[in-house]
């Protein structure tokens, strides 16, 4: 991890620039093969997986049976903790259900919203650089909470054209019993439009690669999607109360995820500085492969460590990088919170780990990456439901106040909409003819 001592406003942004990760190339091939699943369905679906997943299969074998789901193998102690963390994740999503909500009018009208959970919803659960059974019960425990009725699951098979037995025990385990063998954008495609063998979703949720992120942009028109999730990334503050060891193993837990994720250091102290970048460089060895090149390739392209001279600078600096998980390890974390404006998620002290976020504490990790944290929030049981706006309007509300609408609708230029509220007036006996 590169060390630069402190960084001017200009060189920060500089680091952030340009981490997208290159699509040039890949568009025309998503566009081409989700027009070709929202035209062809089945013929074309089959014809992508057979081109594209780990194993050959047909039409028939895409759709994981109920029999393979309820016989799902896992060992007991990961039954328990699955167990575990369904009920930690439920606790904290709880938090986030809203109930309806409405208001009278000095005149009597009633005016609210209703939530209304969606009917389906796809997950997609990525495979490849590691098993995501995490990311199943992150997208899966709030859309039930949000009370979705059908939740499907996407997800690649291996190269014996299964899925792993720990998302199929937590696919049971939550009652979820549409599970498709299929990855990439015609995953993506299938799911939102619909094939003869899949029905349609109403909303498309979960990470995925280049692909996966590109087909969801194309289909937004159709179906709804979350946020598009990029590599990981961890930002840490820190100053000399922290323990080097732990901020050395935290940064290489998302470094570990990805060649492009992300991991920065942001400390007043150089001692710490000094010693983390010692610490990684030997716990990588540590690493098995693939993880050690990927984390250190990661590391080389998208690791620093930034010093600086005050902590509020630090918290400047990590409103500009806008991290998905922001770890905040001083003296008084809760300070230094009050300045915090762009982050995903934020972890306070020494023993708030980042993974331990990953895994189910309570809040969702499929959170907003690439400095999107600026605008955007971290999965939730609102992701799960819309709200139906509600009004019931009075004669009394009509006669106080009805000439106005008619006047702004004229205003406008729309005479209909004057005309539907003017002669309502009129049948009350109130308009006064203008
Ligand atoms: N850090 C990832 C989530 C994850 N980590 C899943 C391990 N498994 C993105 O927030
Ligand atoms: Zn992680």
């Amino acid at each position: 991890m590169r060390i630069i001592k402190n960084p001017s406003v200009e060189e920060v942004s500089k680091l952030i620039e340009n981490r997208k990760s290159d699509v040039a190339g890949t568009e025309e091939l998503v566009k081409s093969i989700v027009e070709n699943i929202r035209k062809n369905g089945d013929s074309a679906l089959i014809e992508y997986v057979n081109k594209y997943e780990k194993c050959k299969l047909t039409i028939d074998d895409l759709k994981v049976s109920q029999e393979q789901i309820n016989q799902a193998q896992v060992s007991e102690e990961f039954e328990r903790l699955v167990d575990e963390f369904i009920s930690r994740l439920e606790s904290y999503h709880r938090l986030q259900l809203e109930a309806d909500k409405w208001m009278l009018t000095d005149n009597g009208s009633l005016l609210g919203y209703m939530s209304v959970p969606l009917e389906s919803v796809g997950i997609y659960v990525p495979s490849g650089k590691g098993v995501y059974f995490s990311t199943l019960l992150m997208c899966a425990v709030p859309a039930k909470i949000a009370g979705v009725k059908r939740i499907v699951i996407a997800t690649p098979p291996n190269e014996y054209g299964s899925v792993s037995e720990m998302i199929l025990y937590i696919a049971k385990r939550l009652g979820i019993s549409e599970i498709y063998k299929m990855g990439g954008a015609h995953a993506v495609a299938s799911l939102a439009y619909g094939t003869q063998t899949i029905k349609r979703v109403d909303k498309i949720v979960g990470p995925g690669n280049k692909y996966v992120a590109l087909a969801k942009k194309l289909i937004i028109e159709d179906c709804g999607i979350d946020s598009i999730a990029g590599p990981s990334e961890v930002l840490i503050i820190a100053d000399e109360s922290a323990n080097p060891r732990f901020l050395a193993w935290d940064l290489l837990s998302q470094a570990e995820h990805d060649e492009d994720a992300m991991s920065v250091l942001i400390t007043t102290s150089e001692q710490i500085a000094l010693a983390v970048q010692e610490n990684i460089g030997r716990y990588l060895q540590k690493l098995a492969e693939p993880n050690r090149t990927r984390a250190k390739t990661s590391l080389e392209k998208n690791g620093y460590v930034l010093l600086v001279d005050d902590l509020s600078k630090a918290a400047k600096f990590s409103n500009l990088i806008a991290p998905e998980h922001l770890e905040i390890v001083t003296q008084e974390p809760y300070v230094l919170l009050k300045q915090i404006k762009n982050a995903g998620s934020v972890f306070l002290g020494n023993f708030s780990s980042e993974p331990i976020g990953d895994y189910g504490i309570g809040p969702n990790h499929v959170l907003p990456t690439f400095s999107t944290a600026r605008f955007s929030s971290g999965l939730s049981v609102s992701d799960f439901v819309k709200k139906v706006f509600v009004t019931q309007v009075t004669s009394q509300e009509l006669m106080r106040s009805g000439e106005q609408y008619v006047k702004l609708a004229r205003l406008e230029g729309f005479e209909a909409h004057a005309m539907a509220v003017q002669i309502r007036l009129e049948e009350l006996g109130v308009w006064k003819g203008k």
